[in-house]
């Protein structure tokens, strides 16, 4: 029998653990207090929650550098506790994807700290990128690459006896060396991490940083027009179609999921191709500016290249990594970039929450599945004033400005209450939130928005039921309507319509049967900036 294929419609919902809900107190999020908040992600009404990193780590990247791949941070709780939490959310209707960090590994993982020991030879820095460096006394980096934090990808090693030895390399933090996917080796355990994952239920897996695996063993400087030494290596397909054949040999299905930023669809695409991943995640939607031209040039850029492998597309507005969609909606310029703070720009939190308003109801409305990434729901912002000594991102400065790093839009969740923790951590909590929640955040929380109608809360909750119960929304084919310059409006069949005007006049509504729900109020039949409405056709 055909085996249900839940990932081309599902809506996702992000849990990021160490913010979501502390159980025991100490200030950060946990598997305990994400199984006593269960209740409240089935009635959001999501099909499927992804789980960033919650293997044991130093927490040198959040939890992205990991020490063990096949077991629990002791912080966030214990492999018997995820176990019951999968049980638990299937149970209750809800799929888990797990996330997978191949790319590299922490420092304090034992291959990495056998090949330190072990000194020049030891056979695990093979499982690595070693190298002298350049130079008369080795003291220049083998190569001049610039990382995905910024900084330099090479950090030089002591050898046992003392003296200064090889560089070895890292495309993000010093902390997390890259394993180099070249040798059997490291193919070999993470297929079996990959089974020990879906051996414990879990219904599909995230793949961070999927592009980058392979390197360039010749190690070539980055040139404009020649093939990159790290980014998206052809060789890279086949250890996707080994993972493939893995998960296809479960019964149940389970999904693939890529982290995979391209600017190129094509060449993102093909990590899409039957024989592959299900599915991956859909960045140049993010990065759109707040524009009617912008969105519907990827709107359709998406779905051609997807329609073409028959994958389904994604809607993803944001994640741990950028700059909270109120935030970004909220400024002058909404032209995408990974820095929060810009100097000299004014955030219109009213304004840009209005617009996240209207885009909630076109992501959840195009053909795909959709992301949300906690406290998306809550309309939450950026929090752009953490004071520097509470930062713990790694990122580097940027070049023309300091880029403070992504904390702002992990802070942890408001659930209820006045004042900080707001119900995140219990009344006997012995710390603080790890990081420091803004005291207007006490009308952002889950029990102020939940009595709420016109709350965004309210909003995603009614936006997803009606999905749910709609066969026009989820997987399937968009058609646009004509409409004016700076207005999206497009029609999902059987009978149904969304309408987004982005531009700054009121624009008419299409003839319709009855409104379904509108990111505001809409008084008769005019649809005023920065709303989105719903129509039964
Ligand atoms: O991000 C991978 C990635 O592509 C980053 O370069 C991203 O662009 C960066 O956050 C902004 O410059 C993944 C995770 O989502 C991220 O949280 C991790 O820090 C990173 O991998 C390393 O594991
Ligand atoms: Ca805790």
């Amino acid at each position: 029998s055909e085996r249900p294929r839940w990932w081309r419609d599902a809506v996702i919902y992000q849990v990021y653990p160490r913010s979501f809900a502390d159980a025991n107190g100490d200030g950060i999020g946990d598997i305990a207090g994400i199984r006593k908040r269960l209740g409240y992600l089935s009635e959001l009404g999501v099909d499927a929650i992804w789980f960033g990193p919650w293997y044991p780590s130093p927490m040198a990247d959040a939890g992205y550098d990991v020490a063990d791949f096949r077991a629990i941070e002791p912080v966030f709780g214990t492999l018997a506790e995820v176990e019951e939490l999968i049980t638990e959310a299937h149970g209750q209707g809800l799929r888990i994807i797990a996330d997978l960090v191949p790319n590299h590994c922490s420092d304090q993982h034992p291959w990495f700290q056998a090949a330190l020991a072990g000194g020049p030879g030891a056979p695990e820095r093979d499982l690595f990128w070693f190298r002298p460096g350049r130079g008369p006394d080795g003291d220049q980096p083998p190569t001049d690459w610039i990382g995905e934090f910024g900084g330099g990808t090479w950090t030089r090693t002591t050898n046992p006896d003392g003296t200064a030895g090889d560089w070895y390399l890292h495309l993000f933090a010093a902390q997390q060396p890259d394993f180099n996917w070249d040798h059997p080796k490291v193919r070999a355990e993470f297929e079996d991490i990959v089974r020990f994952w879906l051996d414990r239920g879990v219904d599909g897996i995230r793949i961070d940083s999927a592009a980058l695996l392979l390197k360039d063993a010749t190690l070539p400087e980055v040139v404009a027009d020649a093939p990159h030494p790290f980014h998206d290596l052809d060789g890279v397909h086949e250890i996707y179609r080994s993972w493939r054949r893995i998960a296809d040999s479960y019964p149940e299905p389970r999904a693939l999921i890529g982290e995979v930023w391209l600017p190129d669809r094509q060449r993102f695409a093909n990590y899409l191709r039957p024989d592959e991943m299900h599915t991956a995640f859909n960045f140049d939607f993010l990065s759109c500016a707040w524009d009617a031209a912008a969105l519907r040039e990827s709107i359709d850029g998406t779905l051609a290249e997807h329609a073409s492998i028959d994958a389904p597309a994604t809607w993803v507005l944001s994640n741990h990594d950028v700059t909270r969609v109120v935030t970004r909606y909220g400024r002058a310029d909404t032209t995408f970039s990974f820095a929060s703070k810009r100097e000299g720009t004014y955030t219109d939190l009213e304004l840009g929450t209005v617009r996240a308003r209207a885009a909630a109801l076109l992501s959840l409305s195009l053909p795909g599945a959709a992301y949300v990434y906690q406290g998306e729901e809550l309309g939450l912002w950026e929090v752009e004033d953490i004071p520097p000594a509470l930062r713990q991102d790694p990122m580097f400065p940027r070049s023309g400005f300091v880029d403070p790093g992504r904390d702002g839009c992990r802070v942890p969740l408001p659930w209820s209450g006045d004042a900080a923790p707001f119900g995140f951590s219990p009344d006997n909590a012995t710390a603080a939130p790890w990081l420091p929640q803004p005291a207007a955040w006490k009308d952002q929380t889950v029990q102020t928005q939940t009595s709420d109608p016109h709350s965004m809360l309210e909003l995603y909750r009614q936006a997803i039921r009606i999905r749910r119960e709609l066969p026009a929304l989820g997987d399937g084919t968009l058609h646009w309507l004509p409409a004016p310059d700076g207005v999206l409006a497009f029609t999902r069949e059987p009978g149904f319509a969304c309408v987004v005007n982005l531009s700054d006049t009121p624009v008419p509504i299409p003839p319709h049967q009855h409104k379904l729900l509108a990111s505001r109020p809409v008084d008769g039949d005019l649809l005023p900036p920065d709303t989105a409405v719903w129509l039964r056709m």
